[in-house]
């Protein structure tokens, strides 16, 4: 060791730097909670992002790992380059083939999420049709006649030249089949693409981006972008449009389908939200992570008369379930269990020192969790095969369909037998938010439909008339890199105020809610004068949750009824639209992205893209798939300027639409309405 390493190995460790609670969040409870985290001596990824800066090269998308002589980094050179093929990783690799080889490996990593958790919902829906086990039944029968003719399977039989319905159980096992058959199919197409708007399957089919099966669009990405294959950017994300739709309108779409079926299709219901839904003197129970089966479980045991008693016998008053992330928005959609925080806010649970047990099970757990748990009392589950920690204070119960309710029951015992061990550093942040939940294509048909027109004649009215300016998806995750929710907030604040109806997911749904945004009172206060009439009238929040992020495709869906409605154009990329994800963080975000631009909208991305370090394929992508799609790309990080830029482009549409001046209401005489209807 040289004179000057041992002198800097000899220095005393550095302290790590703390955060600034009011800097990192806009949320009072979360400033609270990483405060006592701080005065507890605990880490929370707050304070690891003080610490660790991330590395600019990564984030411009222009680091090539995919062999053993690099990583190979591509800066931009300082005063820039003459040609883009100055920069050359050791194979010739330009910037941007590495940019589009990185995207193209996000989208798959996205598009695997999903679509695994939609695989894994498929097979339980096709043990529960071959009634293999007990805990899981068809429970929305309208739901599965609904999606078994797009799966190709019939749901009447002709029987001496009649049309007879077909037996459910036929038709459950026929659907389970058929969906399945999604992931791994020798020929064909992705049978969902159908449920597209017809002019866009046609753009997809003339671009040749149909998927063929889910698995094999995943598989092709991570052969293109191995050392020494697909080299040209174009080529790379057009394949990544493939990915992507395999994700939005099938992984996705028929995990949501399949779970609404088995577990029922959500509708509109009162819930909470935020660290002040735990309760000190219950035993509480926090689910986290995505895949609802096992959560489903865990509500019905949590909800016994005989474990309510258990639970008193220990000298708790009952079982409040909670939740984190995306398995809490299933809960929450389905049972109004309420989430007790997003992405950024699951270490905190676990620092109020009431949480008795976290079970987890895929996407989005910190590993770190399993190092604040060490520090307080809770138990921490993991529960899938696929998910397991190291750390060995980690208990594994793995879930299982077959013993599924046994699985539920033995860790509902164990967050009970837990409680007395707390210690005596309880505290709940007192700040909670009411919010009403549960929106899904059906709900917004039953509130904005219309009787005798078509299903979504009232929004599309409203929005014809100018009451509603337009449409706004805006999900996604909290980056620890940004303020936690400010953006979020910002962008649905300025939506809404500029008439623009929001439909939420993810963690943006969960903010919202935290922020009080989902409530049908909060229009008054936020909303401008249309959007506000709206939502008085129909008794809607101005700001819709839909779920999970699997949920992403109940808004593809929306837009698809939108189109159908009539009024509005032939597509989706016609509609006054648009797409946000303010905090992003994970490939699924950019999966989520890439089929929204792919089935037509224009999608503003917050923070920053990697693809930045990569001029012209980043072009490519905010500009030149506008021409095959109709959507695009965008990126701004301001939050205000995010919102104005998909308020230009829903203005841009209005106009293109002919609906760009806002017209009065004129009160009709029923000669009038004869006249219209004629
Ligand atoms: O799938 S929004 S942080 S929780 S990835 Fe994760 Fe992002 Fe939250 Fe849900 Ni979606």
């Amino acid at each position: 060791m040289t004179e000057e390493k041992k002198a800097e190995a000899d220095k005393p460790a550095k302290a790590l730097k703390l955060a600034d609670p009011v800097k990192a969040s806009i949320d009072i409870a979360t400033q609270e909670m990483i405060a006592r985290a701080q005065e507890l001596g605990v880490e929370t990824i707050f304070d690891r992002a003080e610490n660790m800066k991330p590395c600019s090269i990564g984030m411009q998308g222009i680091c090539c790992k995919n062999c053993a002589m690099g990583p190979c980094r591509l800066p931009l050179p300082k005063g820039g380059i003459e040609g883009e093929d100055q920069r050359k990783g050791l194979c010739g690799a330009t910037a941007n083939t590495i940019a589009a080889r990185n995207f193209l490996r996000m989208i798959a990593a996205g598009a695997a999420a999903h679509s695994d958790h939609g695989r894994s919902v498929a097979e339980i829906f096709m043990s529960a049709a071959r009634k293999e086990t007990d805990a899981y039944k068809i429970k929305d029968v309208n739901k599965l006649l609904a999606i078994a003719p797009y799966l190709g399977v019939a749901t009447k039989v002709e029987v001496d030249g009649e049309k007879k319905d077909r037996e459910v159980d036929e038709i459950a096992l026929e659907v389970a089949k058929a969906a399945l058959n999604e992931w791994g199919k020798a020929e064909g197409e992705l049978l969902y693409a159908k449920r597209a708007p017809a002019p866009l399957y046609e753009k997809w089919k003339k671009a040749g981006v149909i998927p063929r099966n889910i698995d094999r669009e995943i598989v092709e990405c991570m052969h293109r972008t191995h050392m020494g294959v697909d080299q040209d950017y174009k080529n790379l994300i057009k394949q990544g449009t493939r990915t992507s739709l395999a994700d939005g309108w099938g992984g996705s779409m028929l995990a949501t389908d399949l779970q609404d079926v088995l577990f029922g299709t959500p509708y509109p219901l009162q819930s909470e939200a935020n660290l002040g839904v735990m309760k000190e003197d219950h035993v509480n129970i926090i689910v986290h992570g995505h895949e609802p089966v096992l959560s489903e479980m865990i509500v019905a045991v949590v909800q016994r008369p005989e474990m309510v008693e258990y639970a008193k016998t220990k000298g708790a008053k009952g079982i409040q379930l909670g939740g984190i992330c995306c398995t809490a928005n299933e809960m929450l959609q389905r049972h109004g269990v309420p989430p007790a925080g997003t992405f950024l806010q699951q270490e905190l649970a676990i620092i109020t020192g009431a949480c008795d047990a976290m079970v987890v099970d895929v996407q989005c757990i910190f590993q770190n969790l399993a190092n604040v748990a060490k520090c307080f009392h809770t138990k921490l589950i993991t529960t899938h095969p696929i998910a397991k920690m190291e750390q060995d204070n980690v208990i594994h119960i793995e879930f299982d369909e077959h013993h599924a309710v046994e699985d539920a029951e033995k860790i509902v015992r164990m967050a009970i037998d837990n409680f007395q061990n707390r210690g005596a550093e309880v505290m709940i942040p007192d700040h909670k938010a009411t919010q009403i939940a549960g929106f899904g294509v059906e709900s917004i048909e039953y509130h904005l439909g219309g009787t005798f027109r078509g299903t979504y004649y009232t929004l599309n009215d409203n929005i014809i008339n100018g009451r509603i300016r337009g449409i706004a998806g805006v999900v996604g995750c909290n980056n620890a890199r940004t303020r936690h929710n400010e953006a979020h907030i910002q962008v649905v604040k300025e939506l809404i105020k500029n008439d623009v109806i929001v439909l939420t997911t993810g963690c943006n749904g969960i903010a919202c809610a935290m922020e009080g945004l989902l409530t049908p009172e909060s229009a008054a206060v936020y909303c401008g004068p249309g959007l506000k009439e709206v939502c008085e009238t129909v008794g809607i929040p101005p700001v819709l949750h839909m779920g999970s992020c699997v949920d992403n495709s109940r808004i593809l869906l929306a837009a698809t009824e939108v189109v159908k409605a009539g009024g509005l154009g032939n597509d989706i990329c016609d509609l006054p639209a648009a797409g946000s994800a303010p905090e992003w963080m994970s490939e699924k975000a950019i999966s989520i992205g890439h089929y929204f631009v792919s089935s037509g909208v224009y999608t503003v991305f917050g923070l920053h893209l990697p693809t930045s370090g990569a001029p012209v394929f980043h072009d490519y992508i905010s500009k030149e798939l506008e021409k095959l799609y109709g959507g695009k790309w965008d990126l701004e990080a301001d939050p205000i300027k995010h919102a104005q830029l998909m308020i230009a482009h829903i203005d841009k549409k209005r106009k293109a639409l002919g609906i760009d001046k806002a017209r009065d209401r004129v009160l009709m005489s029923m000669t009038d309405r004869q006249a219209l209807e004629a």
